[in-house]
Order: C-alpha cells, then sequence, then structure tokens
C-alpha cells in the first residue's frame, strides 16, 4: 500500500516515519540508496508499507525540501525558536544576532523566547522590554516565558502551531523544560550538560521531531546551541541583517560595508538611534569570519 508521510526519526538502519496509519519503520529503497546522506528528520517521503501488522515499508521517493540544515541535520524545518534569558545564564546579545543571521541565511523564520522572566525584577523586566523592543525594530516577534510560573507557555505553543520548529539557544536557558511543558508525556533530559562535551559517554543521540499537533513538529535536538554557518560570501553578510538590508543602495558607496565609510547610512542611523550599534558590531564580525571561510574555501 502506498502512503506519504514524514521522518521523524533516523535510526542506524531504519527511518521512522509519521504516516496516517501511525509510525512506519522504513528502509530505503535499493536506487534511494545512494542518496542516503540526503534524507533526514524532517524530510517528507513516499512510501510502501510492505507489512500492515508490523509496520514495516520502503521508502520510495522523497520530496523537495522547503529547507535544510546541515548540522543538526533537520529537512522543511519553517520555524527556529531561539530562547535566551537575561539572567541565569546572562544574556548574550552576539550569540543570538549570530543564531538569527543562520536562521536568515537558510530562509527559516526565527522565533525569539526569553525565559526565566520569573528571576527577574522590575528593572531587568525593563531592561528585557528594551531588548525586545530592539529587536523588533529589525523585525523579529519576541516571547516571554517562565516554564517555572507558565507565563507565555500559552503563546508559545500557538506559535509552534503549524510549524516545523526546532529550538535552539545556549545551555541551560531552559529550551529541555519548555519542551517538556509542550509535550508533558514525553521525557526531556533537564538541568543536564546535553552539549557536545557532555555527550560524549553516551551514545550518539539521535535526532527526533515529535509531533505536535496536526502538521506541527517540533525537533528535539540535544546540546543544539548553534546552527552550522551557511556558506555565503562576506559581501552577502548584511542581507540577513533586516535592518541593514533596509540600507543597501543607500550609503555613499555601493560597496560600502558599513565600517567606517563616509556617508554610510548605516553609520548614520545608529547614530540617530534606529540601529543598535551591537547588530552593526556583529554582523561586521560575522562578515570578517566569512571573508576568512571562504578564503580557505578557495584553498
Ligand atoms: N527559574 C527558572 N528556571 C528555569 C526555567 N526554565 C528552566 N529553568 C531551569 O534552568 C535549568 C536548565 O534548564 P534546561 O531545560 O535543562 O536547559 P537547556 O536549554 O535544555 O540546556 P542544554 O540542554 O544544556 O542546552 C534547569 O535547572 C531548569 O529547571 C524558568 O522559566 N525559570
Ligand atoms: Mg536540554
Ligand atoms: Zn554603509
Amino acid at each position: 500500500m502506498e502512503s506519504r508521510g514524514r521522518v521523524v526519526e533516523e535510526q542506524k538502519n531504519y527511518f521512522l516515519v509519521d504516516t496516517n496509519q501511525g509510525i512506519i519503520r522504513c528502509v530505503l529503497k535499493g536506487t534511494l540508496k545512494k542518496v542516503r546522506a540526503r534524507i533526514c528528520a524532517g524530510d517528507l517521503v513516499q512510501i510502501t508499507v510492505t507489512n500492515n501488522d508490523s509496520l514495516d515499508g520502503i521508502i520510495t521517493n522523497v520530496e523537495e525540501r522547503t529547507s535544510y540544515i546541515r548540522r543538526p541535520a533537520l529537512a522543511n524545518l519553517t520555524q527556529i525558536v531561539l530562547v535566551a534569558t537575561l539572567k541565569s545564564p546572562h544574556l548574550d546579545l552576539e550569540s543570538i544576532d549570530r543564531m538569527l543571521f543562520s536562521a536568515e541565511a537558510y530562509g527559516i523564520k526565527p522565533l525569539l523566547v526569553f525565559n526565566k522572566v520569573d528571576l527577574l525584577s522590575d528593572s531587568e523586566s525593563k531592561e528585557l522590554d528594551a531588548i525586545i523592543s530592539l529587536y523588533q525594530r529589525c523585525g523579529y516577534s519576541s516571547l516571554k516565558t517562565s516554564a517555572e510560573t507558565g507565563i507565555g507557555i500559552e503563546r508559545l505553543k500557538e506559535f509552534c502551531e503549524r510549524e516545523i520548529s526546532a529550538f535552539s539557544g545556549l545551555s541551560g536557558v531552559g529550551k529541555s523544560t519548555l519542551l517538556s511543558k509542550i509535550f508533558p508525556d514525553i521525557h526531556f533530559r533537564i538541568g543536564e550538560v546535553s552539549g557536545i562535551r557532555g555527550r560524549g559517554t553516551h551514545t550518539t543521540t539521535n535526532i527526533i521531531i515529535h509531533r505536535y499537533k496536526e502538521d506541527s513538529y517540533i525537533a528535539d535536538t540535544p546540546g543544539l546551541s548553534f546552527i552550522d554557518i551557511p556558506e555565503i560570501s562576506e559581501e552577502s553578510t548584511g542581507a540577513y541583517f533586516p535592518e541593514i538590508a533596509a540600507c543597501i543602495g543607500m550609503c555613499r558607496f555601493n560597496n560600502c560595508i558599513h565600517d567606517n565609510e563616509p556617508g554610510c547610512e548605516v553609520l548614520q542611523r545608529i547614530n540617530s538611534g534606529q540601529i543598535a550599534a551591537s547588530r552593526r558590531d556583529h554582523y561586521l564580525k560575522i562578515y570578517s569570519e566569512m571573508k576568512v571561510i571562504r578564503k580557505q574555501y578557495r584553498k
């Protein structure tokens, strides 16, 4: 019987495919084996169910993807939930800007979630509101949550509807705790170091996509602090900072990198408070890194 579904887990020799008949354990059709590396969690596939009782099948075809990130290998993500905290761990704007940049370059919509708001004093809450408005001006939506008191959890669930999401953010910001609020029946490791280093003694952890609702999935990606930096030219770095991209064509020099050039529109907007200096600094840092990466790439 033919069916269609989504790969929700990649195991050593099998792919688990979520279909309307349930989870089918599939192998790859011989002719697809050479593209095996390209099939991963999130892929939409056509399958032939070979045994209705044991729920076994064969993947016969893979549909074209709308997005793909290499590490962690995930296909068709539509949303990256960037979890951050003002306190515990301390807010790191550079890591946020790097993750926003990667999400933009991969063409995946980011959502900023500021967790642990229960820990904030009044003045710290104001500080957080200023950060949220900084990102609002770049066009990014934010959500304030507390997995401790439940603030914002219902809204977070709404934001995950009809999306394929992955949670990302520095260790300790509360990704697993938030996921456990969305999926009360699933065990997530909380308060344990799950980063690359901490994973040493464990067997390789699979990337699993949990079905949240019809057409909504959330990827459980242990230790996902950063997603891969995409391979782009350094000149296009600014295109993935929306407020810098908005200045394209407005600087005096058309090859302006918005460093210290005369007649730079970005600098002018920083001076007038429309663009945050921190965003431009992080953009410049990534720009020079992309330059180095590209040089290595050319060698
Ligand atoms: N006060 C408070 N503590 C929280 C909140 N959310 C999570 N925590 C605590 O923060 C610690 C880290 O939470 P985790 O969910 O393990 O963090 P993580 O982002 O999954 O960390 P890694 O898996 O290492 O990347 C745990 O001790 C949680 O109980 C919150 O909203 N408020
Ligand atoms: Mg975790
Ligand atoms: Zn400029």
